[in-house]
């Protein structure tokens, strides 16, 4: 039985309102080696992917399928984020994917409304059980574009996504009713923090018109059973080798690895979700 990080009162909240904050969830070293490496590493760079979002701003993200054996990886695999998912998703979770969004400063695009699971739902997994950590790289506020969400949008299920132009959205008319119902929070982080959320929770993301960047790194968790039925965009399941939290350290530390070059990059735009919705 793995240990079990997050307590009742925390699971509790996770379920009702779709998503759960913990402050601090890795200490000011910890998150520095992830800035660091983030920022200094050529292959992020080279593999990161635009995305327009249809006011003139851009996001660059980089999304691979493996966690990998360098800094990124100790992150995904580490038992404080991993067994947290196992937790929520009530069973055995696997990796799914990782990305860091880079959400530069000035440019950063938005995020229109969306829910995980409009997308993922294209990619062959039947049903809506899984998770992500967003952890928070640089100082996430209202001025950078800090994510917002709508508390408890989870229980509504999943909603219609439609295409405008590079991003697939909610089906604005729903979503203008979900609005009505569910509370509008803004989720200011401070590096280091993270933020635990359901696959259909709806989220969006303001631009940064802000001189500060706004990084994070999102690992996503799918459950064992719910593995895609068919190959898809994002992993099938492996077991996750999990790893001591005091390997973020040792790996950062030893440095900003050159084995990060096998963890399944993918270099496709986010919108190739747009080939489903097109059908
Ligand atoms: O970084 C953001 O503001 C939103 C990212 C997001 O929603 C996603 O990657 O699905």
């Amino acid at each position: 039985m793995p240990p079990h990080p997050l307590n009742e009162e925390q699971l509790e909240r996770y379920h009702r309102d779709g998503y759960l904050l913990v402050e601090r969830m890795f200490d000011a070293a910890e998150i520095d080696l992830l800035r660091r490496a983030s920022k200094e590493d050529r292959a992020l760079d080279d593999h990161a992917v635009g995305r327009d979002d249809g006011e003139g701003g851009s996001v660059r993200l980089s999304v691979w399928n493996q966690p990998g054996a360098g800094i990124y990886g100790m992150f995904a695999r580490c038992r404080r984020l991993v067994d947290a998912a196992d937790q929520v998703l009530g069973e055995e979770a696997y990796h799914y994917h990782s990305k860091i969004i880079m959400k530069d400063a000035r440019v950063g695009g938005a995020w229109t409304w969306h829910q995980d699971y409009g997308y993922w739902y294209h990619y062959s997994v039947l049903r809506p059980q899984l998770a992500s950590w967003f952890i928070a790289v640089d100082p996430a506020t209202r001025e950078n574009g800090c994510l917002q969400v709508l508390r408890g949008s989870h229980r509504v299920g999943r909603l219609e996504h439609v295409l405008s132009g590079d991003q697939a959205g909610a089906d604005p008319e729903r979503v203008a009713e979900v609005q009505q119902r569910h509370e509008l929070v803004h989720v200011t982080m401070e590096p280091g923090d993270a933020l635990l959320f359901h696959c259909n929770l709806l989220h969006r993301s303001d631009r940064n018109a802000s001189e500060h960047p706004r990084w994070s790194m999102i690992c996503c968790y799918n459950a064992r059973s719910n593995e895609p039925y068919k190959e898809s965009k994002h992993a099938a399941y492996a077991p996750i080798d999990k790893v001591d939290d005091e390997l973020i350290k040792q790996v950062g530390i030893k440095r900003f690895a050159d084995d990060e070059s096998n963890v399944g990059w993918l270099d496709i735009p986010q919108s190739s979700i747009a080939k489903f919705l097109s059908e």
